[in-house]
Formats: structure tokens, sequence, C-alpha cells
């Protein structure tokens, strides 16, 4: 350096601006940034620096004037700046931070146990299975015990030993949900029959008498839509096995039941009528409790089309051929059984008028339970 002379170390003008430029913007950065009250707002300044149309960006047009001697200088008073802003940045994004950590734990407690500010109602059972609650409890009261039951279910255990002959039309690809062969959508929950009388005869295998009162509540499917017909809808199924039961027994307990569901004195008929898996067959009957005998409120009585009843369930007294199927000795026991569609109460308890409105869950409908 002693042989150069003091001209040479002299910037050119081009570097000069430079130096003022920087030291220029050091001065607005470190005063903005300061004063800068929020995370979002030192960004903003960041970018307002550094950013593509940043303010630095007019300084660094300068580069090009630069004699190529001084451009490792030029570069690194850039370099040394923008290093500079990024400290400085953090530094102030640190600061907001703690500050704002600060100020929350001398806020005033946040208060948990204050009420929300939107009003949410509080739920409650779709009406569905408020109604299947209400029936399996009545069916509980009356000594049945409940079982579960599955939706995806044995073609065997859905029709064959329910006794349904093989071209039943039920049975059908057009009537029923098939997952693949030999396995569908249960179509009724009398499935659960086989299920719990085979588990019966294996206990009265071991010993044990034979004797059982179940019900049973869930969804079926068929291939139906209507105003009545739903393609998903619910069943409850009931079943008594002991020695010597009679369809007295039956008529019995639907009758107790019909007077629990819809008050005392509610009359009860039964049909007949034919499933596959009893033998006699029944449909039943309660007297409609929307209108009334010798009122004239029943000619125009729209629920039960003015003939007084209304048809609740399918009931009869278990199929032998049920019994065998099931390893269950037809000599030996009897037993009855009925399935009823929950929807159905559903819709008459409430006066729905399309079973579909049960399953949009439109929260317009729903809320009127
Ligand atoms: C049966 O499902 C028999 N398993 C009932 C039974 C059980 C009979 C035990 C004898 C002994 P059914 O197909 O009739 O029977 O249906 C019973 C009830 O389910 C009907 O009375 C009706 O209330 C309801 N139901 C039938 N199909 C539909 C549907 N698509 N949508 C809504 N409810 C339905």
């Amino acid at each position: 350096m002693s042989g150069e002379s003091p001209a040479s170390d002299e910037p050119s003008e081009a570097l000069s601006r430079i130096e003022q430029g920087l030291a220029a913007l050091g001065d607005r950065f470190r005063e903005a940034f300061a004063a800068c009250p929020t995370e979002p707002s030192l960004r903003a300044e960041h970018a307002k620096l550094l950013g593509k149309k940043g303010d630095l960006t007019a300084v660094l047009a300068l580069l090009r004037d630069v004699p190529a001697t001084e451009r490792p200088r030029a570069g690194a008073l850039v370099n040394g700046f923008k290093a500079e802003v990024e400290r400085e940045f953090e530094a102030r994004l640190a600061a907001l931070a703690s500050a704002a950590l600060e100020a929350d734990l001398n806020a005033r407690p946040f208060d948990l146990t204050l009420p929300g500010r939107l009003a949410l109602g509080r739920g409650h059972p779709h009406p569905v299975l408020a109604v299947r609650d209400e029936l399996l409890a009545i069916f509980r009261d009356l000594g049945f015990q409940t079982a579960p039951g599955p939706e995806i279910e044995l073609e065997e255990n859905n029709f064959t030993k329910l006794a349904f002959p093989p071209d039943h039309p039920a049975t059908d690809m057009q009537d029923s949900f098939w997952i693949k062969p030999g396995v569908l959508l249960r179509t009724h929950t009398s499935n659960v029959q086989v299920r719990e009388m085979s588990a019966l005869a294996e206990r009265v295998r071991a010993g044990a008498s034979p004797r059982l009162a179940v019900v049973s509540a869930g969804a079926v499917y068929r291939r139906d839509d209507d105003l009545t017909h739903s393609p998903m809808f619910h069943q409850i199924e009931g079943f008594l096995v002991d020695e010597r039961v009679s369809m007295a027994e039956l008529k019995g307990v639907l009758a107790a039941f019909a007077e629990r569901l819809y008050g005392p004195g509610t009359p009860v008929r039964f049909r007949p009528s034919y499933f596959p898996f009893v033998e006699p067959g029944a449909e039943v009957d309660v007297g409609c409790v929307f209108c009334k005998p010798n009122d004239p409120s029943r000619a125009a009585c729209r629920v039960c089309k003015a003939t007084g009843w209304l048809e609740i369930a399918g009931c009869g007294m278990i199929h032998p051929e049920v019994f065998r199927h099931t390893g269950l000795d037809p000599e030996r026991v009897t037993g009855f059984a009925f399935g009823m569609g929950i929807d159905r109460v559903a819709m008459l308890r409430y006066g729905i008028p399309n079973i579909r409105l049960l399953f949009e869950n439109d929260p317009r409908f729903l809320a009127q339970f």
C-alpha cells in the first residue's frame, strides 16, 4: 500500500453514492422497525426495504456505474447492509413476540367458564332413535333382553335359515343390496333370531333350559323408495322361545306393548298374513290414534284411511323349520316373533308425512323435536 497514491483510495462517485444511499436507508429502516407495533407491520417494512421493488433495489441500480476494481468493496458494503437489516429484523421480531407474551401474561386471566358468544342449542336424540329407545324400554320392562345384530349379514342368516325359499322375491338381486354373493345388507332384523337361537341351541346342548326373550333394534336395507318406504329404515325385532309358548302370549305381549305406547285401552287386532319364518303369521294393527270410533273425524282420517286401524308390525309363531335350522328341537320348544318398523312408529307419533324427512338431516326439521 505504501507505494500507492492517496488519490487511488478515494472511492469513485458511484461508490460514494452507494455508501450515502445505504447510510440513508439504514437510518430510515432502524427508525421504521422500531416504530412497528406488530409482526405484520414489521414484515411489511422489511418487504418495503428488501423486496423486489423495495428501496434497496434503487441503490443497487448504482452498482452498474461502479468501476470493476471497486466492485468487491461495493458488494461487501451491500451484503453487510443486508446482514444488518436481517439482524435488526430478527431482533425486533423477537422483541415483539416477547412483548406480546408479556401482555398476555399480564392480561386478565381468560375465564374458561364464561358462556360462549355463539348460542349453540343443546343437541337431542334424532326422533327415530328417541322412539327406538322408548320401544326398547317398553320391551325391557316386559322382561325382554336386548341383543345386537350386524347390518352386513350372511344370506344364510338373513334368508336361508329363516326358511325363505330360494326363489322368494325378497332374495332377488333387485330387492336386496348384495355386498358379494352370500353377503348382503340385512333386509330385516329377523337375522337376530337366527343368531340368538343358534347361541341358545348351544346352551341347551350344554344343559341350559331353552328359554329366551330378546329384542333387537337397528338399521335394515331394501330397494324401496317412496313416501312411506326408504332404502334404509329401522326395525325392532322381538322373540320369545320356551317350552309351551302359545299365540296367546304373543297377543298378550303386543297388547301390553300397544297400551304402553299409545295409552290404556288401545285396541289391537291380528290379521292373518304370510312370512316364511312363522306359522301362523299375522300383521298387527292398533286402533288409529288420530281418530276415534263413532266420531265424524274418522271418515276424514287420512292416516288410517278411514279404516280405524294402523298396521305396526308383522308377527307369528316361529316356524318349526327355523328351530331345526338353528339347532333347536321343534318338538320341545315353541316361540313367537314380531318385527316392527320404528320409522313408521315415529311418523305416527310426530305426524310426519314423508319418511325421507327423517333422513335428510335438515336442521329446520330436526329442531322441531
Ligand atoms: C318383516 O320385515 C319381518 N321380518 C317382520 C316379522 C318379524 C314378521 C318376525 C314375523 C315375525 P315387513 O317386510 O312387513 O316384515 O316389515 C316390517 C315393518 O317394517 C313394516 O310393517 C313397516 O313398518 C316397516 N317397513 C318395511 N319396509 C319399509 C321401508 N322400505 N321403509 C320404512 N319402513 C319399512
